[in-house]
């Protein structure tokens, strides 16, 4: 099964992700995105809804079926949000273009990503290890900061 979104926003940020799975194997993620900052970080999110009516803000907070913390991409299904995606990194362009395999994704059953969003944040993903007076919103976005590009995800061919 193959899904797509084509992201977007108030910035320069855009590009095309996709998600590739076959049967019920881990979730292949390929992304494209330029207009960023070079050399940056820069979080990298599945959102709850595909709801773009008030832009980015719409798609609402992480996909977290399990009602856990936020965490990083390597965490298990009681450590991260499902839609934890860590950061994905710009080149000298500002350019971020790469692929991972993920297992906690699926495009299947009542858990499927498809009909959500995936967002590009303004700011790196703490993935929630930040302290201090960056301890709490740490535990629920991360700190990434503004919303740059986002994206329904939808079947595609
Ligand atoms: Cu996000
Ligand atoms: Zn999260």
């Amino acid at each position: 099964m193959k899904a797509v979104a084509v992201v977007r926003g108030d910035s320069d940020v855009k590009g095309v992700v996709t998600f590739e799975q076959e049967n019920e194997g881990p979730v292949t993620v390929t992304y494209d995105i330029s207009g960023n900052t070079p050399n940056a970080l820069r979080g990298f999110h599945i959102h709850n809804f595909g709801d773009a009516t008030n832009g980015c803000v719409s798609a609402g907070p992480h996909f977290n079926p399990y009602g856990v913390s936020h965490g990083d991409r390597v965490g298990t299904k009681e450590t991260r949000h499902v839609g934890d995606l860590g950061n994905i990194s710009t080149d000298s362009e500002g350019v971020a273009k790469g692929s991972f395999t993920d297992s906690l994704l699926t495009l299947t059953g009542p858990n499927s990503i498809i009909g959500r969003s995936v967002v590009v944040h303004a700011g790196q993903d703490d993935v929630g290890k930040g302290v201090g007076a960056a301890a709490e919103e740490s535990k629920k976005t991360g700190n990434a900061g503004g919303r740059n590009a986002c994206g329904v995800i939808g079947f595609s061919s």
